[in-house]
Order: C-alpha cells, then sequence, then structure tokens
C-alpha cells in the first residue's frame, strides 16, 4: 500500500529536501503552503509543475488549529512531519510573539489535530518534530547529547523548547508515535539567504563578479557543527520508521566558526575574506549562542544515520550553486545596459 506523508513547512529548505526524499521512496506526499502574495514556492517548483504534479499542495498555516484538523481528516496520512516555524533567531527576537504563537503553539495546535483524527479513525499517525539544537544555547556541556540539559537564549529557543516538550508529553500521556530531531546548523543551495553560511556564499560569489563590494557580518567568532541539510531529512525519516518513538541528535560532531566559513568560502573564490569582510553590530544578537556541537552518536547507533557530505564539500557545493546565480544576475544586468544604451 502506497503511505502518505503531510510535511508542514514544505516550501522551506528542509521542506523541499524531505518531498523529494518521500516521492524517492513512492510515497504519496502532501505539503501544507501559506498564501503569500507572492509564489514563495522556489524550492519546490520542480515537484509541482511539470507533466504529471508529484506534490500534492494545500493552503493552511499553523495558526489554524480548525484548518489543520480538517486537512489531516481529509489527507489522512500515516506520517506527519512538522518541519513549518518562524526559523530565524535574530528575527524571534523583533517578533517574540509571533514566534511563540507560529512555532510554539503551533506543534501543540498540530498535535491536538493528530491525536483527534487519531483517535476518530483509531489509524495510528507517526509524528516528527524539527527541535532545534537552539535548546541549547548557552550550553551547559560540550558536546551536546540528547541527555545534556537545555538553556535556550533566544524567543525562538524557548518556543523550540515548547514544541519539543509538548511532543514528549503527548507522547507520554497519549501514546501517539512522536519523536523529535534535534537537529544542529544544517545548510545547502537551498538556505534561506538571511542565514550566515548563505549570506556568505552569496555574497563571496557576487563579490567575485564584481556585483557586489563588502559583506557586512555581526558576531564572526560564533562557532556551529554545520552539516548539509539533503543529509538531515534522511534522519527524520529513519526517526518514524522505528517501531518506537524517541529523540535523537542529527550532527556532523565537528565544529568551525563563522570567520573559518569566510576563509573557506573566499579562498575557494581565491579572495581573502579580511578584504571583503566588515563586521556591522546590527547583527549582534541580544543573547548569543557562542558555540553548539552536537554529538550523534545515538542516532548513528540506533538509526545507522550517518552525515555523508563533509564541511569542505559543502561549502563547495554552495559556492558552486551562488556562482552560478551570480552569473546569472550578472547577465542579466549586462542585458539591461545593452538595452538602456541601444535606446539612449
Ligand atoms: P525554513 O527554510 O525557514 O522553512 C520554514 C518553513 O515554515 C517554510 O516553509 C515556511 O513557509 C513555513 N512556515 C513559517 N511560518 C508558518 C506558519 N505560520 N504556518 C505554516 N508554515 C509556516 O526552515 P528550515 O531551515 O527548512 O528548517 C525546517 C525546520 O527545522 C524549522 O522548524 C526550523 O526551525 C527547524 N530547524 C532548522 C535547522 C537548520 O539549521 N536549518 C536546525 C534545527 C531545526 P514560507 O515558505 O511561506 O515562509
Ligand atoms: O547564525 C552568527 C550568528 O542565523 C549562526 C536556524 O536554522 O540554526 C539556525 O540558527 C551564527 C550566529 O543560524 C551573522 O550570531 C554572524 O551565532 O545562520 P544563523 P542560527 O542562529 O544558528 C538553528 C540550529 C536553528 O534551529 C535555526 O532555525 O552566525 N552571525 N553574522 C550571523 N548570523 C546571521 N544570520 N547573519 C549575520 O550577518
Amino acid at each position: 500500500m502506497q503511505r502518505r506523508a503531510l510535511v508542514t513547512g514544505v516550501t522551506g529548505q528542509d521542506g523541499s529536501y524531505l518531498a523529494e526524499l518521500l516521492l524517492s521512496k513512492g510515497y504519496e506526499v502532501h505539503g501544507l503552503r501559506r498564501r503569500s502574495s507572492t509564489f514563495g514556492t522556489q524550492r519546490i517548483e520542480h515537484l509541482i509543475f511539470g507533466e504529471k504534479p508529484q506534490l500534492h499542495l494545500h493552503y493552511g498555516d499553523l495558526s489554524d488549529g480548525n484548518g489543520l484538523v480538517r486537512l489531516i481528516r481529509e489527507i489522512r496520512p500515516q506520517e506527519v512531519y512538522n518541519l513549518a516555524a518562524q526559523s530565524h533567531v535574530r528575527v524571534s527576537f523583533d517578533q517574540p510573539a509571533y514566534t511563540a504563537d507560529v512555532t510554539a503553539v503551533g506543534t501543540l495546535r498540530l498535535l491536538e489535530a493528530i491525536r483527534d483524527v487519531q483517535d476518530d479513525t483509531g489509524e495510528q499517525i507517526r509524528f516528527y518534530q524539527a527541535s532545534s539544537s537552539e535548546m541549547y544555547g548557552k550550553v551547559v556541556e560540550t558536546p551536546q547529547k540528547e541527555t545534556t540539559p537545555f538553556y535556550p537564549r533566544s524567543p525562538y529557543g524557548v518556543a523550540k523548547l515548547y514544541g519539543h516538550w509538548i511532543t514528549v508529553n503527548y507522547r507520554e500521556s497519549y501514546g501517539l508515535h512522536a519523536s523529535c530531531g534535534i537537529l544542529f546548523n544544517h545548510e545547502s543551495p537551498r538556505r534561506g539567504e538571511t542565514f550566515v553560511t548563505r549570506k556568505i556564499t552569496r555574497a563571496a560569489t557576487r563579490i567575485k563578479l564584481g556585483l557586489q563590494e563588502k559583506l557586512y557580518l555581526g558576531n564572526l567568532d560564533a562557532q556551529r557543527d554545520w552539516g548539509f541539510a539533503g543529509d538531515y531529512v534522511e534522519g527524520m525519516w529513519r526517526m518514524l520508521q522505528q517501531d518506537k518513538p524517541d529523540d535523537y541528535v542529527i550532527a556532523t560532531n565537528e565544529l568551525y566558526s563563522v570567520r573559518e566559513f569566510c576563509e573557506k568560502t573566499f579562498s575557494r573564490l581565491d579572495l581573502d575574506y579580511q578584504d571583503f569582510v566588515e563586521v556591522d553590530p546590527r547583527y549582534y544578537r541580544p543573547a548569543e549562542v557562542d558555540l553548539l556541537l552536537g554529538d550523534s552518536t545515538k542516532a548513528r547507533k540506533r538509526l545507522g544515520w550517518k552525515p555523508q557530505t563533509s564541511f569542505d564539500q559543502l561549502v563547495d557545493m554552495m559556492v558552486e550553486s551562488d556562482l552560478e546565480l551570480a552569473s546569472q544576475e550578472k547577465a542579466l544586468a549586462n542585458r539591461d545596459t545593452a538595452r538602456v544604451r541601444r535606446a539612449a
């Protein structure tokens, strides 16, 4: 029997990779999309257009509990992956209540919808919650593993901690097959452009082609455990294939600083980052997370999961993709200049 999955946050970085993975495994895949004045489906266009659309999109929002119940009743998924969130840490300081409503209470609304429909139909719905290493925040031990106490440092981290614990609580209270993936930072050419890695690869490639002069960043000394998003969605899927639900850290177990990410990216383009990168305190956060380093031993042992992409390969992949994007931008700019010259 073909399995059905619902992915919230399907238009985001992870949603697009997870949808591809599930489709490759033969799932019927449904995705939740928000209404927006623009399309917002760039990352999944290859899955929704074309001769045979593969991905079924539904309008919905984590702030609309009734809509979630209706949708789950209609789709009757066996697996639900909750990837939707206001996911930007810096933005969560500007929009703390909104972040709590979507990222924290939104998870509760989805769990309630699942519980309602599961009770009515008697069919099990397995649930994945996108928990985050941001919950460790001001870390109390290094590296961080499943048993490390949490100490969130942002409204986002606090909201994710609520989503995490309410998922654990619904598992323990109602016997839901609900698992949390505590994922450390993961990046890709599809990463949003305001997260630091993509901001760096986008700017460095534009600088290389003469489209930009400087790159303004905040704390260059912050250290992160950066993996490839395409590898991490495999871990999400594996969690829901286990007989028993549980929580797992997914990480590379390697640490680099923002400064090292800059060095690596610019040198890949034969440039010295020190000539182009400037610190702008506007990008500092009211409370910073200095270091996040994961220990993914449990996922490696129990799920047989491990990262397939090295740090260097990740940087190469992002630089190559953004160089192509910058070339297209340059070609367009040249064409427009030629058009203006002809018209003058
Ligand atoms: P992302 O690219 O920012 O995607 C977030 C997704 O959530 C988008 O599809 C977005 O829709 C959707 N969304 C936002 N608000 C919503 C709402 N009110 N109702 C329904 N959908 C909403 O994030 P990502 O990097 O793919 O991360 C996926 C999940 O993992 C997030 O929950 C994030 O917090 C968590 N996480 C990420 C990382 C990481 O390093 N990437 C690490 C740990 C945990 P639009 O496209 O319309 O904006
Ligand atoms: O920042 C520093 C910044 O925004 C990383 C989300 O996916 O991962 C992500 O959250 C570090 C921080 O990611 C700039 O201060 C310096 O220390 O790329 P980021 P994040 O905050 O770690 C976690 C695991 C999630 O769950 C989140 O959803 O880089 N930094 N200069 C900067 N960061 C940004 N964004 N922009 C700068 O200019």
